[in-house]
């Protein structure tokens, strides 16, 4: 089972699937996709036998691939029955998930499922689920009424601890079940999954038409569930399965005991640089992310977070060189055939903020240092929140930020107003002077003094 059937999960999780069978000759896997909010990628794959092109973008793109891993397709959101059904099956030993930061619907404040939500609420009570957590916890439910067997969930979401994160929601849900539900229900997860972290990485941008147009051109067909990706791709996973699973490790992926360092180096120095890029890219007027890096200040900015931000504050994994990561990762962001652009990677800002910047943030001010680039990054977010329209934001709190701002839009207004929103930053950090003075600064310069003299200030370090 997959839920989230977006183009990540086909261009990553699929191929490795498929790689893993074709490695071991096992043919046996197949996925049962599951789109959440939106039906189209279920409707695209079904009248095509769930076939689906991956066609490489940049230095060394494989020639197109038609990927065959994916057997069914469902829409979430009209059977949520199938869903639940299909994770209980005994055939179902594996459950991934790639269904974004805001599909976890957790409370930051706590870390917990956030019972607030008014569709957490309603898969509580006992409607057919639709927020993944739901589905996973009545999946769970009915596998144990079917004696269906041990299953692993792994979450392939750029999450720190995204593993404990899943199996902590799914238990809070099944805590909030009426007593005796809960306790059956809870004892059985204990027994019964398993929920390794994982890291996952690779650059997959939404699918244009003419991406569509020249997979037509190649393949001789219309593949109307194609993707397009980066050629690099990476999966690191915490071996900690309940049950049987593809041979992932014979496709490249890497089995390990702690995922962690991993998930750091991904989230704080990846996505962390390709949020910066985004939001002083959309700042600038550049369109894509290749753009933006290839602008000589913000590419310096995004060394700056990496190298004297991040890298001072994380433990690597063994493995990685830290400076030969960083390089890597910038010379990615180069790839001028992907389209990823700056308005997709800025999208759900206030749900990537904490995870990718924030930590960052307080271990510097926890050590003494102050995170220049940091709070760079985290004021052109605010910039860019506070100078677009609420409809044309893409993000689940658009409204409710939106509210909190004041009329005026300086920065000695905004940046107080958005402190305060407690959905994003804790109070610790919220009266922090040190981050408070930062995120002036900075906001101030992107608003008034302009981007040239940004530049200047960047590049004079
Ligand atoms: C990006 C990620 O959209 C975003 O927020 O930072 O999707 C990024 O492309 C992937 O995590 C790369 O593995």
């Amino acid at each position: 089972m997959h839920l989230g059937l977006g183009a990540f999960a086909r261009a990553h999780t699929a191929v490795f699937t498929e790689e893993a069978m074709l490695a071991t000759g096992d043919l046996g896997w197949g996925i049962t996709g599951v789109t959440q909010r939106s039906d189209t990628v279920a409707r695209q794959l079904a009248p095509q036998d769930c076939l689906f092109t991956v066609a490489e973008r940049g230095a060394r793109a494989a020639p197109p691939r038609v990927v065959a891993s994916i057997t069914e397709a469902i829409s979430g959101r009209d059977d949520p029955n199938a869903v639940v059904e299909r994770i209980a099956a005994a055939t179902t030993t594996v459950v991934t998930l790639t269904i974004t930061e805001k599909g976890y619907r957790f409370d930051p404040r706590t870390g917990g499922l956030d019972l607030s939500d008014d569709l957490v609420r309603a898969d509580v009570a006992g409607t057919p689920p639709l927020t993944a957590v739901g589905q996973l916890a009545r999946g769970l439910q009915r596998r144990a009424e079917n004696g269906a067997g041990p299953v692993t969930v792994v979450s392939c979401d750029n999450l720190p601890h995204n593993g404990g994160l899943t199996r902590r929601l799914v238990l809070d849900f099944a805590a909030s079940l009426p007593a005796q539900e809960a306790a059956a229900l809870t004892e059985w997860i204990t027994a019964n999954t398993a929920f390794p972290s994982t890291m996952v990485d690779r650059m997959v941008p939404a699918t244009t038409g003419s991406d569509l147009d020249g997979v037509e051109r190649v393949l001789g067909l219309r593949d109307e569930a194609a993707v397009v990706a980066e050629p690099f791709r990476q999966w690191i996973i915490e071996d900690n399965f309940a049950g049987p699973r593809p041979r992932w490790e014979d496709a490249g992926a890497v089995f390990t005991q702690d995922v962690a360092p991993w998930e750091a180096a991904k989230l704080r120095l990846l996505n962390a640089s390709h949020s910066l890029l985004a939001y002083l890219g959309m700042a600038a007027g550049y369109e894509t992310i290749s753009d933006a890096v290839a602008d000589d200040a913000f590419r310096a900015a995004c060394r700056g977070l990496m190298l004297e931000d991040v890298l001072p504050v994380i433990e690597l994994p063994r493995e990685l060189d830290g400076g030969a990561y960083c390089a890597g990762v910038l010379d990615r962001f180069a790839n001028p055939a992907l389209g990823h652009t700056t308005a997709k990677v800025g999208s759900d800002g206030s749900q990537k903020i904490g995870l990718r910047l924030l930590t960052t943030v307080k271990d510097n001010l926890d050590a003494g240092r102050e995170p220049r680039w940091a709070a760079l990054a985290v004021a052109a977010w605010m910039r860019h929140f506070a100078s677009t329209p609420p409809g044309e934001l893409n993000d689940p709190l658009a409204a409710e930020l939106h509210a909190a701002l004041p009329g005026t839009r300086t920065a000695d207004a905004v940046v107080p107003a958005l402190l305060g929103l407690r959905s994003v930053f804790d109070e610790a950090l919220a009266a922090n002077p040190t981050f408070e003075k930062l995120l002036l600064h900075w906001y101030s310069a992107l608003d008034s003094t302009g981007l040239d003299a940004l530049r200047k200030e960047i590049t004079n370090g």
